[in-house]
């Protein structure tokens, strides 16, 4: 890699992470697999409201696997990496993830958005009662109901805590990342691990240039929304995150 890109005092780090991250803690990316496919489901399907309502089952073995599978791996030198470049930056740092696996958290970050949600909790499909923490691998054709609906008689199933296509995200997590970067008195933005597919993620680099931020992407390969950085940087964030950073 070429010189290290320098943070100084007045610069804020805004750090978007995508499943490539995950990648090398053994956590398959969503579009890189040989069929980009699961049980023959697309990803559209599988992750999605109208798949939910379709076949609930189906949706809750999808989830429950991948609860299971990110159980049983462990935070790689890229997590690391942004969780240590948080204790030298603080408040001057905030990493947004799609990811939804908590890796992050579990390699010591604290200041972490997570705009897809959480493998790790659930909520009820229908009332509006607060989602809550659920590592639960359930049984193969189980699909848990809401206990909070049935004690008032009615009933409901419970989901996982997941931003699905064609669903909102939290506009309260959309907000702190554009304060971020409204606030910013010098912004660096750096996406990581992530093919610039999906929206409004992909789109954080354009709002990032229009508050007149540097934008860096470290991928592997190249992004849907690639040309839109002022730099790519090609390779494995585990390899390049923890070396290309120079803090003053
Ligand atoms: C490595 C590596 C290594 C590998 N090191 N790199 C504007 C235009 C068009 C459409 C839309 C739009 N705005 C909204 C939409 C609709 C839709 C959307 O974006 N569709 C696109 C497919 C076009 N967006 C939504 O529906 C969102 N909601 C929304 O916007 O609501 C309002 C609205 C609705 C409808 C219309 C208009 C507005 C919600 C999106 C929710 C996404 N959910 C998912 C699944 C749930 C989470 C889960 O189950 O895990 O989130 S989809 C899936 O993709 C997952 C991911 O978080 C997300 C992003 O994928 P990511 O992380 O980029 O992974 P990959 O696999 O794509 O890429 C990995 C990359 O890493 C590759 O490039 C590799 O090269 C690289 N890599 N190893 C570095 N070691």
């Amino acid at each position: 890699m070429s010189e290290k890109i320098r943070i100084d005092k007045s610069t804020s780090l805004l750090v978007l992470t995508g499943a490539g991250v995950s990648a090398e803690s053994g956590i398959p990316t969503f579009r890189a697999s040989a069929d980009g496919l699961w049980e023959k489901h697309r990803i559209e399907d599988v992750a999605s409201p109208e798949g939910f309502a379709e076949d609930p089952a189906m949706v809750w073995r999808f989830y429950s696997e991948r609860r299971a599978k990110a159980k049983s791996v462990a935070p790689n030198p890229g997590h690391h990496a942004l969780a240590s470049l948080e204790e030298q930056l603080g408040d001057r740092f905030m990493l947004a993830t799609q990811n939804v696996d908590g890796l992050h958290g579990r390699a010591g970050s604290k200041r972490v958005v997570e705009i897809h949600g959480s493998l790790f909790k659930t909520r009820c499909s229908r009332c509006d009662r607060e989602p809550f923490a659920d590592e639960t691998v359930y049984g193969h054709d189980e699909v848990p109901g809401c206990g909070r609906c049935a004690s008032e008689g009615g009933s409901s199933l419970l989901r996982p805590h997941i931003v699905w296509f064609g669903e909102m995200l939290d506009p309260v997590d959309l907000h702190k990342i554009s304060r971020f970067m409204s606030n910013a008195n010098k912004l660096l933005f750096v996406a990581a691990g992530t093919s610039g597919a999906v929206y409004p993620a992909a789109g954080f680099v354009q709002t990032a240039r229009r508050y007149g931020g540097q934008t860096i992407l470290v991928n592997q390969e190249a992004a849907d929304n690639g040309g839109q950085f002022h730099r790519w940087i090609q390779g494995r964030s585990g390899e390049v995150l923890p070396s290309l950073f120079d803090v003053e």
